[in-house]
């Protein structure tokens, strides 16, 4: 498998039409979950990705799984609870000015909570050059939890692991969360956080610099900007790249679809994570470190290390639930194919620019041959 993900995945509810939850009369049905959300759009873009979770014995469950798998995603993995229901949700359509949406969650005790190393198979959750996990599992139970930090653990046959912090204050049961989040986004290898949702929950207000900062040890933090943009940090991030290389470099994966194959490079750089020596950012750099954070770095700053700005695209939003994870799934698919920092940046754009155009959280990305050609414009015509 190029890419398996783990997470929990929920009936979506979608408003007929705008308004408060209190008012909204009907409501169409959709799926949504972000970590599923990513394997499907990988899969449509004609990589192979398996969706690894547990679902209810029930109508919905089996909706899940079929819609799913129609993607093209690997669902084998997915086991389903007689004792426990699939999670459903409910939203309203954004605000016009914020985008502000009311979200009604009926997850708790649902079957994908109570997901553990000893109700998941670890093996296909392992079989893969990338695992993408989310914050999300994380607060879901201790179990998930206890889950989230055996996968990330080091060891011989980690794949290369990507996590998008995806804060969620609402499904956090104890304040324990931002800590939490930081101590396994520490183990990770590709980090996916918010400019906002960093200053939520850690405090950092020092934008992309001062959030790679915090983070020194993956070898890939990306910042997202929202509408102006995403920065990226590409750097040897901490020792266990010689692991990480081992683990990729000893499976025997088929050559990515196009781009180099992935052999590991030196000890400290992994071939998924890092940036050719080339490469130049395509636009100035981000500001300095300007104002103090609640947690203070654990390392110097990363002054020296590779790093990329690439403007969002101007789209028409229609919601921008499902953006982040497609966000996610583009920049991964680049870094699949071995594509510069820069370019797996545009490629996450392009593909969140499908996603916000569409009501729910799923929307096709571009053609393969397109979105190249899309990611190769010059500066100037980008946008
Ligand atoms: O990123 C989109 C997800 O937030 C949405 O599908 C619901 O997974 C979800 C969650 O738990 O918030």
């Amino acid at each position: 498998m190029d890419v398996v993900t783990l997470g929990e995945s929920m009936v979506t509810f979608l408003p007929g039409r705008p308004g408060r939850l209190a008012d909204v009369p009907s409501f169409d049905r959709a799926i949504g979950g972000a970590e599923s959300n990513v394997a499907c759009a990988l899969a449509e873009f004609g990589h192979t990705a398996r969706w690894v979770s547990r679902v209810g014995a029930d109508g919905f469950g089996d909706h899940l799984v079929e819609r799913i798998a129609g993607y093209g995603v690997d669902v084998s993995a997915v086991r389903r609870d007689p004792d426990r229901p699939t999670g459903v949700y409910f939203r309203t359509a954004g605000d016009r000015g914020t985008g502000a949406h009311e979200v009604a969650y009926y997850r708790a005790g649902s079957a994908a909570s109570v997901m553990s190393t000893r109700n998941v198979d670890l093996a296909a959750v392992r079989a893969a050059r990338v695992l993408h996990l989310s914050g999300i599992t994380a607060a879901l139970s201790d179990t998930c939890l206890d889950l989230l930090r055996a996968l990330t653990a080091p060891g011989p046959d980690r794949p290369l692991i990507s996590f998008d912090v995806n804060h969620r204050p609402g499904l956090w049961r104890t304040a324990e969360g931002p800590r939490v989040l930081l101590e396994v986004a520490r183990h990770a290898d590709v980090v996916f956080v918010g400019e906002d949702e960093a200053e939520q929950a850690w405090g950092v207000t020092g934008g992309p610099e001062a959030i790679r900062g915090v983070l020194p040890e993956p070898g890939v933090v990306v910042v997202k900007q929202g509408e102006r943009g995403a920065t990226a940090f590409a750097g040897p991030g901490r020792s266990a790249g010689a692991d990480r290389d081992r683990a990729t470099a000893s499976r025997p994966s088929a050559p990515p679809p196009s781009g180099p194959p992935l052999t590991a490079a030196s000890p400290a750089a992994h071939p998924l994570t890092a940036a050719p020596p080339t490469e130049t950012s395509s636009a100035a750099p981000p500001p300095p470190e300007t104002s103090p954070s609640a947690l203070p770095p654990s390392a110097p700053p990363l002054t020296a290390a590779p790093h990329a700005f690439e403007p969002a695209l101007r789209t028409a939003v229609v919601a921008t639930t499902g953006a982040g994870d497609a966000f996610a799934a583009g920049f991964l698919s680049a870094t699949l194919r071995g594509l510069p920092l820069r370019t797996r940046l545009r490629h996450g754009h392009l593909f969140a620019a499908a996603a916000l155009t569409a009501p729910g959280d799923l929307a096709p990305p571009p053609a393969r041959d397109h979105a190249d050609r899309l990611a190769a414009l010059d500066a100037g015509a980008w946008g």
